[in-house]
């Protein structure tokens, strides 16, 4: 049997069949006692799981021992290099679940989970939710089982185009800088980490962005995997890593044994115990029954060992960034927006690019640093520019845009666990292009930065949103 090919949602028709299956076997799945590994509050609590969340706390029936929740539940990879890995080997088991519970409610074989490509420029329509998951009933029943009453983003409702820009496909290096340069690809090297710390760039954007787009339970880690959208969301996320390793031979995925062979937990679709590691799953043909995503090229995303290797001896070591500026005082953010101006200090060492000496070459990579982001209620996104005029708005200057701070478990990542500190996420904007275009439009000065923060909302009462740092670095060449 070929593998199965994961479809693009927004090529299906509204009812599907791939969708009426989805929707009779999360139906199916919601019926299943909590303690049942392929039940849905199960496999959602495997994402999260928190007594405290309404979501969580209103479905009934008895809880798994404690010594189980620990092994299984609260185990999803954020500001992480094993973001992408684990949630691969978390869409591949839950997609097994739901093809047997097809199966078994005497469906066809071989169901495979749709992706959501939100991203794509001529097809705007695809920046909403696809109309299954926002239908109020569904074919067989005039109730929708895909249908989730908490979304903020709403029935033809469109998630705006820069939450879903693929800037992240155009970083060289799955690994993040060790500090204060790029964030990567796939994110920074770890142990295992479910939430605090720097996010990734395809972590970043788009896939906070959506998450929090959505809002509602998708809106929070704890509670995302509740959202049947959730899935289709992950599915595609998991996609644009096959398009980013088929995109450039010099895309490589890490070879460390600490990334290739930390083990995961898992139940498989018989709720017998399972487990994998990112080696297991580098190739999505191999990963349990196999699959493949409709239009990925899949032998150009699986580079042979040996190119591989004759690419990494070719790589230049990148010299270490150097941060030239810093606020010296944490920044408290209201409804309203935020200006602050950072000093800039002149570049001495690593960042003064040795192509910067002739004159009218490309400057530096520069980088923007938002650490230690905490936060405590339902922030929403920050919106954050670069040097805006004085008495001019944000709207009419789009150009000047850094970037968002999505926020997206940002409040779990602010509270003390046995696993860290409560420090909160790390964001990075790489924001070179940016700088160029203040250079030509006579806009910047290399002594100082204006940098404006914008929440999208004003914030709700008891809610808390603390910058703890902001940096400048750049890295020359
Ligand atoms: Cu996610």
């Amino acid at each position: 049997m070929p593998v199965r090919e994961r479809a693009d949602v927004w090529k299906l028709a509204q009812w599907d069949q791939q969708l009426v299956w989805y929707a009779k076997a999360v139906e199916k799945m919601r019926s299943r006692p909590f303690t049942d590994p392929t039940s849905w509050a199960y496999q959602a609590a495997i994402h999260g799981y928190d007594i405290a969340y309404p979501a969580w706390s209103a479905l009934p029936g008895a809880r798994p021992a404690p010594a189980e929740q620990k092994r299984y539940w609260n185990q999803c990879q954020h500001a992480t290099w094993f973001f992408l890995p684990w949630h691969r080997m978390y869409v591949a088991y839950f997609e097994q679940i739901v093809a047997a519970t097809v199966v078994g409610l005497s469906g066809p074989a071989g169901w495979s989970l749709p992706f959501w490509n939100y991203s794509d420029p001529t097809r705007p329509e695809t920046r909403q939710l696809p109309h299954a998951f926002t239908a109020s009933s569904a074919p067989f029943s005039n109730h929708n089982p895909l249908l989730q009453h908490t979304r903020e983003l709403g029935p033809g409702q469109s998630m705006p185009a820069v939450d879903v820009a693929l800037s992240a496909l155009r970083e060289e290096s799955f690994e993040a800088d060790p500090h204060g340069g790029s964030s990567g690809f796939g994110g920074r090297a770890t142990g295992f980490n479910h939430s605090a710390g720097r996010h990734g760039q395809l972590e970043q954007l788009p896939h906070d962005m959506v998450h929090v787009d959505v809002g509602g339970i998708m809106g929070d880690p704890v509670t995302a995997a509740l959202d049947p959208i959730f899935w289709l969301h992950h599915a595609n996320i998991d996609r644009l890593w096959q398009v980013w390793l088929a995109d450039s031979a010099q895309h490589l995925d890490p070879t460390a044994s600490k990334w290739r062979d930390l083990v995961f937990d898992f139940n498989s679709s018989d709720g017998k115990p399972a487990s994998m590691k990112p080696a297991d799953v580098l190739d999505t043909r191999q990963v349990l029954s196999g699959y493949t995503y409709e239009g990925v090229h899949l032998a150009a995303a699986v580079a042979s060992e040996a190119t591989a290797a004759r690419i990494r001896s070719m790589t230049k070591v990148k010299v270490p960034p150097e941060m030239v500026a810093a606020t010296d005082a944490a920044v408290e953010l209201g409804s309203a927006p935020h200006t602050l101006q950072l000093t800039i200090a002149p570049a001495s060492g690593s960042g003064r690019s040795k192509t910067l000496a002739a004159a009218g070459g490309p400057g530096p990579d520069t980088f923007l640093n938002f650490e230690n982001v905490t936060a405590a209620g339902t922030p929403p996104p920050v919106d954050v520019y670069l040097n805006l005029p004085d008495g001019e708005s944000a709207q009419q200057h789009p150009e000047l845009r850094a970037g968002a701070l999505p926020l997206f478990g940002a409040v779990g990542a602010s509270v003390s666990t046995e696993e860290h500190a409560g420090d909160g996420l790390h964001y990075v904007f790489k924001v070179s292009e940016l700088v160029e275009i203040l250079k030509t439009q006579n806009r910047w000065n290399p002594k100082q930065l204006r940098i404006t923060l914008i929440p999208r909302k004003p914030l709700p009462a008891g809610t808390r949103l603390k910058v703890g740092r902001i940096s400048l670095y750049l890295q020359g060449s």
